[in-house]
């Protein structure tokens, strides 16, 4: 037993991950006694891992509280270019280019972050400390984790060789590499059958998945060789690990309604796991063998999970993700550690939108833990999914936790956002991406609520 006297930072606990059996070791120092680390050479008062459109709002954001000088804080991401992953939908429907999309990292960067431009190994946080790639540590007084998630190729067996013979019609848009095959195979497809699968299991963008079959379509029919309700060259199978097309019953409906209006085949609680020559393996509940069909043409949504390097952390809960308190986003064990984005373990779909209300709430409470007060803003789960369902089109779900409705435009002269509309096209063609890159990872732009300064 502790006697009340042993102060909180030394206290220490091992705990055993249930799952995993490995023994991680917590510190529940105290922030006050963190921040008055004296910071070494190679220390920060803050360190963002991850330049991602979590990593650059929240670096951004602090910067611009005017309470942190040139240097003071830092992002580490060993990535040459920044993607408008968002964008890869549009590359996949032949709307637009991926080179467009993307910017070199470091001319996204404002010159008073210091940029590492190097990987993450290991975190340390009862040292306030990680490890880079080079070997180097960097100490902190606080710790912001948004290294993102990893697409994992390899997960489907076969994927990879598929995806990589430019004979195959086997894409996806999940990947800055094959996005644009996707058009180019859209293009070949003149008959036979197109699958269009969704794994069990965490993506990025929930909706993304279909938004490309929707895309698919408008495209064959305008080549008439789809028509739906009638035989037609080129038939749609929507083959989802989900028994849902999507997670809110509202849009899950009205996307459904599509789905049947349309003719699109669903293979419902379908998740692929090999791709062969022209044969798609699926596991399946309701059925104790694998169920194989033959396809002309395929996108595959791959199974996407944590960085290792958090996964294999101290900081990660028993399925790899960020251990942050839902609403505040510190972390549950370590009070100078904050997690939000894709790695975070949120229970909302991960999406650029979510960002737009993680990345504030985030940077006030640490600022508020800089200050010794304790964290009084909170996220509610706030994402959308603008959902493309044929060229000029878009659906425009936003919700928050427990699948709760949040949207913007619902209460407004009636508009029903679960009906595609043009204007919600434009905005995701045109406007999301200009204000991402103009506003949003200058850390000026928080999504429905607006420019802030
Ligand atoms: C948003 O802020 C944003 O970031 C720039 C997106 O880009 C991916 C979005 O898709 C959406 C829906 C938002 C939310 C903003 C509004 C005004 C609904």
């Amino acid at each position: 037993m502790l006697g009340s006297t042993t102060s909180s930072r030394l206290f220490r606990k091992a705990v055993t991950c249930a799952t995993t059996g490995k023994v991680q070791t917590r510190s529940l120092a105290s922030v006050a006694q963190t921040a008055s680390l004296q910071p070494t050479a190679k220390g920060h008062k803050v360190v963002v891992v991850g330049g991602g459109a979590a990593g650059l709002s929240v670096g951004h954001q602090l910067l611009r509280s005017g309470k942190f000088g040139a240097g003071s804080i830092a992002i580490v991401d060993p990535a040459e270019y920044h993607h408008y992953q968002p964008g890869w939908t549009f590359v996949g429907g032949g709307v637009k280019s991926k080179e467009e999309l993307r910017r070199p990292l470091g001319s996204l960067i404002d010159p008073k972050l210091k940029h590492y431009q190097e990987g993450v190994v290991s975190f340390h946080p009862e040292k306030n400390t990680i490890t880079l790639s080079n070997g180097d540590a960097l100490n902190y007084d606080h710790l912001v984790v948004a290294p993102g998630i990893k697409i994992n190729l390899d997960a489907i067996d076969g994927l990879q060789d598929a995806l990589k013979d430019p004979a195959s019609l086997v894409s996806t848009i999940y990947s800055y590499d094959y996005c644009d095959k996707v058009f180019s195979s859209i293009q070949k497809l003149k008959q036979g059958t197109a699958i269009f699968t969704q794994p069990t299991g965490v993506v990025k963008c929930a909706g993304a998945p279909q938004k490309i079959m929707w895309l698919a379509l408008d495209y064959w029919k305008g080549q008439k060789l789809y028509q739906p309700g009638q035989a037609s060259p080129i038939n749609v199978v929507f083959a989802t690990g989900l028994p849902v097309m999507f997670g809110v019953p509202k849009y899950s409906q009205a996307l459904n309604k599509l789905r049947e209006e349309r003719g699109v085949a669903a293979m419902f609680e379908h998740d692929l796991v090999s791709v062969k020559s022209n044969i798609a393996t699926f596991k399946s509940p309701h059925s104790k063998e694998l169920v194989k069909k033959s396809f002309d043409f395929l996108h595959v949504a791959p199974k996407m999970g944590p960085h290792k390097f958090v996964s294999d952390s101290v900081l990660s809960n028993e399925l790899g993700y960020l251990d942050v308190n839902e609403e505040t986003l510190r972390h549950k064990d370590y009070d100078n550690v904050w997690g939000l984005g894709d790695a975070a373990a949120l229970p909302t779909s991960k999406t650029a939108a979510a960002i737009t209300a993680q990345a504030p709430v985030l940077v006030k409470n640490l600022l508020q833990a800089i200050d010794g007060a304790e964290s009084s803003n909170k996220y509610d789960g706030y994402t959308s999914c603008p959902l493309t369902t044929e060229y000029g089109k878009v659906m425009l779900a936003e919700f928050k936790y427990g699948q709760e409705l949040k949207e913007t435009f619902g209460g407004m002269l009636g508009i029903d956002q679960a009906v595609p509309r043009r204007a919600f096209y434009y905005m995701k063609r045109d406007f999301f991406p200009w204000v991402y890159y103009k506003s949003m990872v200058k850390g000026t732009w928080q999504g429905p609520k607006g420019w802030s300064t």
